[in-house]
């Protein structure tokens, strides 16, 4: 390492005295001018990791569903995952040195970490639509050639792209290209060759109509929907011409404030959807005769997703397992549809899709879907040789035809990381194959009404959970204040936690209608409030 030249190259990144910043769940996320310091040490840090793992590291310059004036970082590893919780710690550590004990820290990473300095280095970067993303990159890029690392930037992709690339790169190519035409090919064949034989009903069967978020989302959707019009016609909508980015649009207003986005028409029963900022997140909705609003969120998405394999799965017969992954905030009635009618197995893990993705691979295929959409579908190894060595046997029988519908279906699954572009196409593949409108689906089982709510304390590290983030320890009387306040209301749950992206604690209830859930949200909040060391204005009633 060139520490001379990393600390020359630092000056021009250096960091504000005393900021620190901490990489959760979603890597290091604040305001845009406060991270081109951050964004050079990432860069540095790809290289050691990618040294270390003697593969392709991938760097992400966007802050998702957050305001435009925000943005972020993250690392992605070798397969497409998050980054290892160890280097997490050592990401932090470098994000946050001081200027003059830089080169000291990243020794000592390079050390703690045994990597071997001689080997080679290669790092892929990707990045959103934001303002400041194309300078931020800029200072990734510098970063990562102060080191001595090789690299590639695609430039504007959307985050599960990013994935789809890195994954690519470290499979030589069995995966798929690692080009955005190999992601549009991949994906699109996959779709065409799995609705090849539906019977349409018409073409409003056909349509669906798409909000970008004025993201990435739309640029890149634009681009693909040409590989795939002759099975589904997407409209776009919030495509960035006018808009600002996840202003008053997208999966996270669509899902947290339970009502349309701008910008969009939505005419009685039309199916349509949201993606969030940089295309990773997916819900659905629509407008029922009554002109009355359904959210048909990622917890239905895993329900549908689910009942669909089950069958080709039975058929195969040769008890692959199943299972569903589920947090704290899927809805109760999605976990009770899932376990008692559907007969398949669900974990809870943490909020943050790394935890329901590390769950997930424990199945032969584990679905995992965050209620606010983000989610895919992975199959094992030993699942998929399986199932491709069935597809390819010479007698064409049911057997053999699930084996093919299912070899579609892991195609079509971005299998390193949720994704809204791939999740699209196989909700509306099963929806066609099965012949299902939008009000079919939703109606597999109904929400419970619920709420989420964020207060404002001194210190949210002062709250601390277990159970899967369910049950508060700590601070004293909290967890206890909760209990009695749920008994209060019918079908009731409420817990609390720690945003890992802002600087808040989330509230989330559930009761048997909206205003008992909004009630109980509400007294939660004050629990907080009183007991977790409130500031600013004390929660108030009513939304
Ligand atoms: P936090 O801020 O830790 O709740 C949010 C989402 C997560 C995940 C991350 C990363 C909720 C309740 N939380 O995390 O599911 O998507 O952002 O973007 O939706
Ligand atoms: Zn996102």
């Amino acid at each position: 390492m060139d520490l001379d030249a990393v600390t020359k190259q630092s000056a021009l990144h250096a960091k504000p005295d005393g900021l620190t910043l901490q990489y959760g769940t979603a890597g290091f996320r604040t305001k845009a001018e406060h991270l081109d310091h951050v964004m050079f040490r990432m860069g540095l840090l790809a290289v050691l990791r990618s040294k270390q793992t003697k593969s392709t590291i991938g760097v992400m310059v966007t802050a998702s569903h957050n305001p435009e004036e925000d943005n972020g970082v993250k690392l992605v590893d070798p397969l497409g995952e998050m980054l290892a919780q160890s280097w997490e710690e050592h990401a932090t550590c470098l994000a946050n040195a001081e200027e003059p004990d830089l080169p000291r820290v990243l020794v000592d990473i390079g050390e703690k970490a045994a990597v071997n300095l001689h080997q080679d280095a290669f790092v892929v970067i990707g990045r959103d639509t934001r303002p400041s993303s194309e300078k931020l990159s800029q200072s990734v890029i510098d970063g990562v050639t102060v080191l001595g690392g090789q690299f590639h930037d695609y430039g504007l992709l959307t985050t599960p792209q990013l994935h789809y690339m890195v994954y690519c790169r470290n499979t030589s190519g069995r995966y798929g290209k690692a080009t955005i035409e190999g992601y549009y090919q991949k994906l699109s064949t996959a779709f065409v060759e799995l609705t090849k034989q539906t019977f349409c009903s018409g073409d409003d069967q056909r349509t669906l109509k798409v909000d970008c978020a004025n993201g990435i989302g739309a640029l890149k959707l634009r681009e693909m929907k040409h590989y795939f019009s002759q099975g589904l016609s997407v409209q776009l909508f919030n495509d960035g011409t006018k808009g600002k980015l996840n202003h008053l649009c997208g999966a996270d207003f669509v899902k947290s404030h339970q009502k349309p986005p701008q910008g969009i028409e939505m005419k009685s029963n039309e199916r349509c959807c949201s993606f969030d900022g940089d295309a990773d997140r997916i819900v659905y909705y629509y407008h029922d005769a009554e002109g009355q609003f359904h959210l048909v969120d990622g917890d239905k998405i895993a329900a549908l997703i689910s009942s669909f394999l089950k069958e080709p799965l039975l058929e195969i017969g040769d008890s692959l397992s199943l299972g569903v992954v589920q947090t704290a905030y899927a809805n109760g009635s999605s976990t009770r549809y899932l376990e008692e009618v559907m007969k398949v197995p669900v974990y809870c893990t943490k909020t943050g899709v790394k935890h329901l993705h590390r769950k997930a691979q424990e199945f032969d295929v584990g679905v995992y879907f965050e209620a606010n959409g983000h989610g895919t579908v992975l199959f094992s190894k030993a699942a998929e040789m399986k199932i491709k060595q069935l597809a390819k046997e010479l007698e064409e029988d049911k057997k053999r035809k699930a084996a093919k519908m299912l070899e579609n279906v892991i195609d079509l699954f971005n299998q390193a990381t949720g994704d809204a572009i791939s999740d699209m196409l196989v909700i509306e593949a099963i929806l066609a194959l099965k012949g299902l409108t939008v009000q079919q689906w939703d109606a597999l089982y109904t929400d419970l009404p619920n709420r989420q709510l964020k207060v404002k304390v001194a210190d949210r590290q002062v709250i601390s959970t277990t159970d899967a983030e369910r049950q508060a320890v700590k601070p004293p009387g909290l967890q206890e204040a909760i209990n009695e306040l749920v008994k209060k209301y019918r079908l009731s749950r409420a817990f609390v936690r720690p945003s890992g992206t802002e600087d808040i604690v989330r509230v989330y209830a559930e009761a048997d209608s909206q205003e008992n859930a909004d009630s109980l949200a509400y007294e939660v909040s004050l629990a907080v409030f009183q007991l977790a060391g409130g500031i600013g204005e004390r929660p108030q009633p009513g939304f």
